[in-house]
């Protein structure tokens, strides 16, 4: 490849900034110091949890196989040793499980951030419908998540809560001003919002030119929306020729491909300022080129594939940095959105922030939404004491028997934010339960009484499983824990992380995940497996916005007909209860 000046140095002055700082430096935040840690779940209680995961999952014999290595792994004093390990890791670290999972779940993984990991969202369409309005609507973006930014800085965001108890605010600190770094082996993330010279400037691509744009003036204070839009209006007019080579692209490239490229690229010195620039940029603005029209039907299944990619090297794919954690994109067209680099930071952070945003410019311009399962939302279920979330994903238990036939592994992701810089744990959502209900919806001898009280029986035991994950006490960490602290101590690894139990356990068909908002936005993500299915829901209180993907290269997938029978079984399962229970107002 070659390495000239890729970036133009923008319409703004671009300003040099100190060398990078590769771990993040977090300021201490007070009421940080009262949260618990992560605690190491009993060995045994895990080792029993995976087995009754196991269950519904693989066949007798497999299961038989895996209860004896399990049973070698508790016997043999290989689990004990591993369990001692992990706990002398929880005594010394704020958190034994976020760097390893950090380094594993993201910065090990080689394949491409676009679509394998980094969720898009697709907001709301505006009325805009020309580049002026596209240039003030992104002015008022940027203006919006600039006082949302005040807010991390001065260390005056609410608390959240779940379920009554306070969570972590540690990811507010890490998804401005921070960016992924590729490396040929594995990546690192860059993160410097409170250095001693903090970024004050944002990033802006347009025709596949990247430009820093000051958002302070020198007294501190930000730029007016006016201001920002007559910057906006300069960076568009320097950046007309639509020729230019598409850099962007390679942050969407195999991690390690574009880990050598940008060893290669960095070694030119304009190239290497105009990156770092990027990289410590506050976020990115994307200002897309117009994207082919499509039926309105079809819009929102568009929109959130370019939220989710750009639309390939031909569109807006080149109009992106993809390691940086937060892109913001506005067309032409009234299309906005955003693409967010998972690694240093879980959805609900993010989705606070747009709904923060959104409110503080959007009031007004809200374009009506075409809802996704428009018929009831957390009220039906709540109306007949059932936990909305359990009744959601029994739904996608349900379409997916209905489909295959059988159940597959299902993830649903539960925070662990209750802990000292806690991230996710797995609510594994199939249980033993939740395949009696969906063979007897599909039983045609059983009555619906029956069918309630075996969902009542699931939905239940979901909201046990959702409680135990939140605390701390679910499987997949745990394991992941032990699996690492193996390889850590050198040791062997043991059996129960190599049989085919294991493997089943992990592929996980269905993964999903609730993020709400009070805006009315539909956020995605793909799928982790080949012929798997991403599920990300927003339930409402009178719709619920399901947005899924599945890859086209998989015969057996579908996303529509997914879609289709996830719709079907609501449906169905709103007229079991409307059926058989009269709902408590
Ligand atoms: N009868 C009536 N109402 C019920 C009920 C029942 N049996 N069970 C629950 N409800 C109510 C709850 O009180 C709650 O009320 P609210 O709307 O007033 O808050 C509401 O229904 C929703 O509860 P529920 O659907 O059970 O689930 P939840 O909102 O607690 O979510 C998880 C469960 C697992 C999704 C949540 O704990 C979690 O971890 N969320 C974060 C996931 C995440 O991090 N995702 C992004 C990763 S990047
Ligand atoms: C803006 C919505 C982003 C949702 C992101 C999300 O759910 O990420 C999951 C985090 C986790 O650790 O479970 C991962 N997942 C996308 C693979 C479900």
């Amino acid at each position: 490849m070659r390495t000239r000046s890729y970036l133009r140095p923008g319409a703004v002055k671009p300003r040099r900034l100190p060398g990078p700082v590769a771990r993040a430096q977090v300021r201490p935040l007070v009421r940080q110091e009262g949260l618990p840690k992560l605690p190491v779940p009993p060995l045994k209680q895990t080792c029993e949890n995976y087995l009754a995961a196991l269950e519904p999952i693989v066949s007798g014999e497999e299961l038989g196989h895996t209860r004896k290595l399990v049973e070698e792994f508790l016997r043999g004093g290989v689990g004990d040793r591993l369990q001692k390990g992990l706990e002398r890791r929880a005594r010394k670290t704020d958190n034994w499980l976020s760097e390893w999972w950090m380094q594993s779940a993201y910065l090990d993984c080689r394949m491409p951030v676009a679509v394998y990991t980094s969720p898009g969202v697709v907001l709301p369409r505006m009325r805009f419908q020309d580049r002026q309005g596209q240039m003030r609507f992104a002015a008022k973006l940027i203006a919006g998540v600039l006082e949302f930014k005040k807010l991390i800085d001065s260390d005056t965001l609410p608390t959240e809560y779940l379920s009554k108890k306070p969570l972590c605010m540690d990811q507010y600190n890490q998804i401005l001003s921070s960016c992924r770094i590729p490396g040929t082996k594995r990546d690192t993330v860059l993160n410097q919002p409170f250095g001693k010279t903090p970024p004050t400037h944002i990033t802006v691509v347009h025709n596949f030119q990247f430009f820093v744009l000051d958002v302070y003036n020198s007294d501190g204070t930000p730029l007016t929306v006016d201001q920002i839009y007559m910057q906006l209006e300069k960076i568009w007019n320097t950046s007309l020729q639509t020729n230019k080579e598409p850099v962007g692209i390679l942050t969407s490239q195999h991690r390690n491909t574009w880990g050598k490229a940008y060893n290669n690229l960095v070694k030119d010195k304009t190239n290497k300022e105009s990156v770092r620039a990027i990289q410590k940029s506050i976020f990115t603005v994307c200002l897309d080129a117009p994207m082919p029209r499509v039926s309105d039907e079809l819009y929102k299944s568009r929109v959130a594939a370019q939220m989710l990619h750009g639309g390939g090297a031909r569109w807006n794919s080149g109009n992106r940095w993809f390691d940086k954690t937060l892109q913001f994109i506005v067309g032409e067209d009234g299309t906005c959105g955003l693409v967010y680099e998972h690694a240093p930071s879980e959805g609900p952070p993010i989705v606070f922030l747009i709904d923060y945003v959104v409110k503080y410019i959007m009031v007004h311009d809200l374009d009506v939404n075409v809802l996704m399962f428009p018929d009831y939302g957390k009220n039906v279920p709540k109306q007949h004491n059932l936990s909305p979330d359990a009744f959601i994903q029994m739904a996608f238990q349900l379409a997916y028997f209905r489909m295959y036939g059988i159940c597959c592994a299902t993830y649903e992701s539960a925070s662990l934010r209750m802990f000292k810089y806690g991230r996710t744990d797995v609510l594994r959502v199939t249980t033993k339960e939740s395949l009696k209900f969906v063979q007897a919806m599909q039983d045609p001898t059983k009555q619906n009484t029956e069918r309630l009280a075996l969902l009542q029986k699931a939905a239940q035991r979901h909201k046990e499983n959702a409680y135990n994950a939140i605390h701390g006490q679910a499987i997949d960490r745990h394991l992941l824990g032990l699996r690492l602290q193996a390889i850590e101590d050198l040791t062997s690894m043991p059996e129960i992380f190599m049989d085919t139990s294991f493997a089943v356990a992990h592929h996980y068909n269905i993964l999903t995940s609730q993020v709400g908002s009070k805006t009315d936005c539909v956020m995605s993500f793909g799928p982790m497996v080949p012929d798997g299915y991403g599920v990300c829901y927003n339930p409402m209180d009178e719709h619920i916005n399901i947005a899924i993907t599945a890859f086209n290269s998989c015969e057996e997938t579908n996303a529509a007909k997914y879609a289709n029978t996830v719709n079907d079984a609501l449906l169905d399962m709103r007229a079991l209860l409307e059926d058989t229970a009269p709902a408590e107002r």
